[in-house]
């Protein structure tokens, strides 16, 4: 196959472009550890700056970003609420009980996005029985939610009940500047409803590695240590930090390109038979569908995909993932349509012998 490989399984696969290199190549860079870094400390003043908050954090990942939020939040003994399908409760290993002996309660949202009544009663009243409820993580856009964007009015209540009852709130907002340029809603006007935000650079923003917590001065100073604990402190981290000062500078309006590529993607979606969009509509860089048992399940629609050259992500037995990005534009996107109705009637057509397959892989 001569055409080249389309990548839609997530916004971290794209690569550096050649302006992005050049910033990289020509960063003032010293030694982190010691504060001495010029183009982090520009990068965590900036952000800080543009989040509202007092200051912030590089680190290498969201992951990190997240377990070191919840480390500066929680003690030992204390739990947190999270939305059943959030990236901290699927996605970390449990990073918060490996890494912290912290609880997590999941509580189920649409798509992500919880009512706010939903938590009344669920802070553990003080016993010795009992953990102790300290922490609300939300995550938005949210990604397992189909890159949901959480109503702002919405957003809003679930914080102020959380800070009315003591509790402490985070935001995972790997793909927060993706709500932002969907809503319009400035990124500091999303982040001042939470102690603390974390961010990726290496997502939908286009950079190789990185992504920042920002909070209050103390929390982050605090949030340094628990960073060098966890093996996150680096060296001349000003490489990696250009990439992220470039992306924050040039890729954040460019997201709406992303998102007219993903709805096209979509109504592409919608129009073959056996694939139906879940959620039903796109907000954002995120498109889930699912396929009909039908043509099989999810891993081999997959695999047959990747034979036409187009790669997406199985998310569970019946759901797939495809995610737009700066790496491909609306031409790659009907590409991807075409590839997935060739694939889709193909699949549909070896019905009878893959339905009465008995005991193969996919079985059941
Ligand atoms: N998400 C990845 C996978 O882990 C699923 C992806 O391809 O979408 N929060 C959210 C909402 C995320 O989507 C991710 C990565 C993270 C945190 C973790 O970021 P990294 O991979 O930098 O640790």
């Amino acid at each position: 196959m001569s055409e080249k490989l389309l990548d839609f399984r997530s916004d971290t696969v794209t690569r550096p472009t050649p302006a992005m290199r050049a910033v990289m190549a020509q960063a003032a860079v010293g030694d982190d550890v010691f504060h001495e870094d010029p183009t982090t400390n520009e990068l965590q003043e900036v952000l800080a700056e543009m989040l509202g908050k007092e200051a912030a954090l590089f680190v290498p990942s969201g992951t990190m970003s997240n377990q070191i939020a919840i480390r500066v939040h929680c003690r030992p003994g204390d739990e947190l609420l999270c939305e059943s399908t959030s990236h901290i409760f699927n996605y970390e290993q449990g990073g918060y009980a490996q890494l912290s002996g912290v609880a997590a309660r999941p509580v189920p949202g649409h798509y992500g996005i919880w009512q706010p009544e939903q938590l009344h009663g669920l802070i553990r009243p003080e016993d010795e029985h009992l953990v102790r409820t300290r922490l609300v993580c939300l995550e938005n856009t949210h990604n397992r939610g189909g890159g949901r964007v959480w109503p702002y009015e919405t957003l809003e209540a679930v914080c102020r009940w959380a800070h009315q009852h003591g509790l402490c709130t985070h935001l995972d907002g790997a793909r927060l500047f993706n709500a932002v340029v969907a809503t319009g809603i400035e990124a500091r006007r999303w982040a001042q409803h939470f102690d603390t935000v974390s961010v990726c650079f290496s997502k939908s923003l286009g950079a190789p590695v990185g992504s920042a917590l920002a909070g209050p001065r103390d929390l982050i100073r605090e949030a340094r240590r628990h960073r060098k604990l966890f093996g996150g402190g680096m060296r001349q981290s000003g490489i990696l930090a250009a990439a992220a000062l470039f992306a924050l500078q040039h890729h954040i309006e460019r997201l709406a390109e992303d998102h007219q590529n993903a709805q096209r993607l979509a109504q592409g979606i919608a129009q073959i038979p056996g694939l139906t969009l879940d959620p039903p509509d796109v907000q954002t860089n995120i498109v889930i569908f699912r396929v009909d048992p039908e043509l099989g399940t999810a891993e081999q629609v997959v695999e047959a995909l990747a034979q036409e050259g187009v790669l997406m992500i199985p998310f569970g037995r019946r759901h797939i993932r495809a995610v737009t990005h700066l790496d491909v534009n609306a031409e790659d996107v009907q590409r991807a349509i075409d590839a997935l109705a060739t694939v889709v009637q193909h699949l549909g057509k070896q019905k009878p012998s893959a339905a009465s397959a008995p005991g193969g892989p996919y079985a059941g």
